[in-house]
């Protein structure tokens, strides 16, 4: 896809994630509003979650007809993820925290090409950042005095150096208890530290910019790292699954990190793996 194409893409994300914004400032702090549970009763999602991802669809329908769309708050009757060009986004990436009113949230605006992520937007109302990436042209972050700025990881030698954030997650299954907290052990014990701050796509841009050095998770899907993907790697970060192989978009499981050698090195700590490509939940 030819860099204008993107960039005319890049603008109307960047847009609709100002316009989610506002939607989600005006209407956060639901916990007596509608909130529906998922797979647990830890995994929340709202009348806004729906409500956003229907703006921006309907928005991005109106320029790009012939483009796909796979969303969280519809994923069930979304197109299968193809090499067509596809919108991938979390209207609401950290509903819990929305809920809850505590201001770490965003809306995640993933696009790929031949099942390439190639451009990013991802947008955190309460500090008004605006964090965007195009494949091949560097990150960057809108602050709220309007100044741009290119963002890049910072240099981490080793885990033992690392401050690094992971998630419980919202399921709650023995399977995934025993995997989270068995590696939270690992990792934590041999590092600075271990944040846990609710969402993976702002996770992802506090790596990206240098805020932490590494984050891991099991369970996110695609439209909670679509974005963060471009954004990472076009910042000078490293991703990869969390055996440290190569990562699968949709295995829900991944290791974002500076560098490869801490990737790998998390990757060879984690004392459980689960895998959700073959069965587990
Ligand atoms: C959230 C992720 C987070 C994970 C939560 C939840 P959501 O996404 O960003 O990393 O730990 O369980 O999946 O559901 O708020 O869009």
């Amino acid at each position: 896809m030819e860099l204008n194409e993107l960039l005319e893409r890049q603008t109307l994300a960047i847009e609709l994630a100002r316009k989610a914004g506002k939607m989600i400032m005006e209407s956060s702090g639901l916990m007596d509003g509608v909130v529906d549970e998922k797979c647990s009763f830890a995994d929340l999602v709202t009348e806004s979650d729906k409500a956003v991802e229907k703006m921006v669809f309907d928005e991005i329908r109106k320029q790009y007809p012939m483009d796909k769309f796979i969303g969280e708050e519809s994923a069930n009757n979304m197109d299968e993820w193809s090499d067509e060009p596809t919108w991938i986004i979390d209207p609401i990436d950290g509903t819990t925290n929305f809920v809850h009113n505590f201001p770490f949230c965003c809306i995640s605006i993933g696009f790929t090409y031949k099942r390439i992520p190639c451009l990013g937007v991802i947008y955190h109302p309460h500090l008004d950042h605006l964090y965007s990436a195009i494949k091949g042209h560097g990150a960057k972050l809108t602050k709220s005095n309007g100044e741009t700025i290119d963002i890049h990881v910072r240099p981490c030698p080793s885990l033992s150096k690392a401050l690094v954030v992971a998630e419980l997650g919202s399921q709650r299954d023995e399977a995934k208890r025993k995997c989270v907290f068995k590696n939270l052990e690992s990792i934590g014990w041999a590092s600075h530290g271990i944040r846990s701050l609710g969402s993976a796509a702002l996770n992802i841009c506090s790596v990206a910019s240098g805020q932490l050095d590494a984050f891991f998770e099991f369970g996110p899907y695609i439209w909670d790292i679509c974005a963060g993907v471009v954004i990472a790697m076009e910042a000078g970060g490293y991703v990869c699954d969390t055996t440290g192989g190569k990562l699968d978009l949709q295995g829900r499981r991944f290791i974002f990190a500076s560098n490869e050698k801490l990737a790998k090195e998390i990757a060879d700590k984690l004392v459980v793996q689960m895998d959700f490509k073959n069965g587990e939940k």
